[in-house]
């Protein structure tokens, strides 16, 4: 049936008009309740000095990273302004968020006047300004990534019983996980009493730890990053401690395990945060642990393109693993993309497309203002082939599988 190219336009703005008033649940950011104070960054001279940004700033500037670094932050900030913004195009995508958040916010991108955005910022009430962040991203409830080893972190959870509903927390493991023998002293500090070697009495202590935590933070899963090279099983720390600890706490409490696999720490560590690279992964191990562990439930992420179609391909397995996000170096409009059509041919609509990452809250804006349109502009074609068809779609059912994507699947998964 050939459908009229009004009758696909009609449809198009159909799908893009709900897109974009769909409020969003966003399952993994960096950002923090204003409860969390410093914590939370926001506001010109953060966007400008996110590490995606420092990263593309040092492939144009020849001064030592220790120098870059020892800058202030409102030197570093004007530096990447005038490098990546003034002195050349800033086409990046990283770059484009910037000027969509000001875009977005009101500010005149075209005067490219940096002192008026500290003004706009400086004028700003943290809390309605997370109000208004929250109102133009379209955003209701976000995913924090909040990890108890981290000590500017730690005070609020043991000292402060104020928290904002939108935002929920996540336990990070990467330091139990990755880095054990780091854990150790701290986890011996709170007074579990864990040992190096991981026996029936490290086990049970690391499993207290976890259980304490998730009900601390009332976290809705639990999370951790991996390198390339991660596997499963194996006879080292991680190995074990995901075996004996988080494994059975993931089956006892029904709360997912995350794992976003594929990066490599440090590449160049000079650059700290904007140091990390990535690496294909082993889409084994994924289908080792859903097959083997079919009572968990598996929220994964992966980091390299070429892993993505084999993750689409593993998710049509187990219906205990749920696909999530493009993550980091996939957060860009040609990967976000080709990834969305891949995973709604392979996956339907049981996957969740797209999470911000946003370390800086004003990012919201812009990360999902991005995807937003990359979306809507997907869903738009797979009801149009449906259409062609003679299949006739409401707009209730528009409303229902873009909520679906938005965050109704992850709470059904999680539930
Ligand atoms: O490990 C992670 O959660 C990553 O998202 C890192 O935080 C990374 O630095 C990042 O911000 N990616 O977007
Ligand atoms: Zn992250």
């Amino acid at each position: 049936m050939r459908l009229q190219p009004e009758d696909k336009a009609a449809l198009r703005d159909k799908v893009s008009r709900i897109v974009a008033k769909t409020d969003i649940t966003d399952i993994h950011t960096h950002i923090y309740a204003h409860t969390f104070g410093g914590l939370l960054l926001w506001g010109i001279d953060d966007l400008l000095t996110y590490h995606y940004l420092i990263a593309e700033t040092m492939r144009f500037l020849d001064m030592g990273y220790e120098h870059f670094w020892a800058l202030p932050k409102s030197a570093q900030a004007e530096l990447v302004w005038k490098t990546l913004f003034l002195d050349r195009s800033p086409i990046s995508e990283a770059c484009r968020g910037v000027l969509t958040t000001l875009e977005k916010l009101g500010l005149d991108v075209s005067k490219r006047d940096l002192q008026e955005y500290r003004r706009f910022f400086a004028a700003q009430k943290v809390q309605d300004y997370v109000d208004r962040v929250f109102e133009l991203a379209g955003v209701k409830t976000v995913v924090m990534t909040n990890d108890p080893f981290d000590d500017s972190e730690l005070p609020h959870w043991l000292n402060s019983d104020q928290h904002d509903s939108r935002f929920r927390a996540a336990l990070r493991l990467d330091v139990l996980l990755n880095s054990w023998q780091s854990a150790i002293p701290k986890l011996r500090e709170w007074g579990y009493n864990v040992g190096t070697e991981i026996n029936s009495q490290t086990v049970s202590e690391v499993r207290r730890f976890i259980v304490d935590w998730l009900n601390r933070m009332n976290a809705v899963y639990m999370a951790v990053s991996l390198p390339p090279t991660f596997t499963f099983p194996e006879a080292s720390p991680r190995g074990q401690l995901i075996s004996e600890c988080i494994l059975p706490v993931a089956i006892e409490t029904g709360r997912p395990f995350a794992m976003m696999i594929g990066v490599k720490k440090l590449t160049n560590p000079a650059l700290r945060l904007a140091g990390d690279s990535v690496g294909k992964a082993n889409i084994d191990v994924v289908e080792y642990l859903c097959v083997n562990y079919p009572e968990a439930k598996f929220l994964v992420t992966m980091l390299a393109r070429e892993n993505q179609h084999e993750l689409c391909v593993a998710a049509r397995k187990f219906r205990n693993l749920h696909v999530f996000g493009c993550w980091w170096f996939l957060n860009n409009p040609s990967l976000i993309d080709e990834i969305t059509r891949m995973r709604l041919e392979l996956l339907g609509l049981s996957v969740t497309p797209q999470h911000s990452d946003a370390r800086v809250l004003d990012q919201l804006i812009y990360k999902w203002a991005h995807s937003r349109d990359i979306i809507a502009n997907v869903l738009a074609d797979k009801y149009i082939d449906l259409a062609s068809t003679g299949w006739q779609i409401s707009e209730d059912e528009i409303k229902r599988d873009v909520s679906a994507l938005f965050g109704d699947n992850f709470w059904r998964f999680i539930a």
